[in-house]
């Protein structure tokens, strides 16, 4: 009893959450109106307002969303048993935008527009990923997909709209996250340890990581990340 008493005690403090705060310095170049989507018969009737590009995503006080933490290093698995990662095609943009996934893990791809998409994926051309190309059309089942190898920022396009763009990064482990539109991100129940972390944002430090040593003791550790705009080339 006291030995199993014990031991709960000691599971209960083997993992930690790993949380903290994106913020980018400098002025992010303005976002430019899409006029192709707002020139297009059927996917610039399904908004009101002006769509424009989302390369950067910042709040009042700089917060950054759409920064990418992982974790250099972390004990490896399959994403296979993990609940799926959904990637919705709505208002004829990727729904997220920018999101990560376990390799193996399953992304269910939804079309909730009346029209035709096609979910052509782009890996990087050694990255051991697939190349795939599906169309949806409108009402059609979702279609799933699963990824072999971890990449940065794999990219997913329309063929049918050429505005329309996703980038998915897959991680061998199952400690990662995505910094929402306060900047915050939570990666849960890391083991203990010494780790390099690193966030990454397509745009900000010129696509590249930033990365920080970091101790995750038993109560979780706080790391916090600044991203730079780059300097006009
Ligand atoms: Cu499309």
């Amino acid at each position: 009893m006291v030995l199993a008493a014990l031991l709960a005690g000691l599971q209960a403090a083997s993992a930690a959450d790993v949380t903290g705060t994106v913020t980018l310095s400098g002025t992010p170049p303005p976002e430019k109106p899409n006029d192709l989507i707002k020139n297009d018969p059927v996917c610039g009737k399904l908004h009101t307002d002006t769509v424009t590009t989302h390369f950067y995503v910042v709040g009042a006080k700089q917060e950054l969303a759409d920064v990418v933490i992982t974790i250099k290093g972390a004990p490896k698995s399959s994403g296979e048993s993990a609940p799926p990662v959904v990637l919705d095609q709505s208002g004829c943009l990727y729904t997220p935008q920018i999101l990560a996934i376990q390799t193996g893990q399953k992304l269910v791809v939804k079309n909730s527009d009346p029209v035709m998409h096609n979910v052509h994926i782009i890996p990087g051309a050694d990255s051991g990923n697939k190349e795939a190309n599906k169309a949806q059309a409108q009402g059609a089942p979702d279609i799933s997909f699963s990824f072999a190898t971890p990449e940065s920022f794999l990219k997913f396009k329309c063929d049918v709209h050429p505005w329309m763009f996703a980038w998915v990064t897959v991680v061998d482990n199952p400690y990662f996250a995505v910094s929402d539109k306060d900047g915050n991100f939570k990666i849960a129940n890391v083991p203990p340890g010494k780790y390099t972390i690193e966030a990454t944002h397509r745009k900000a430090n010129g696509g590249k990581p930033v990365s920080k040593e970091v101790e995750v003791k038993a109560d979780g550790a706080k790391v916090d990340f600044t991203l730079e705009v780059p300097k006009a080339q």
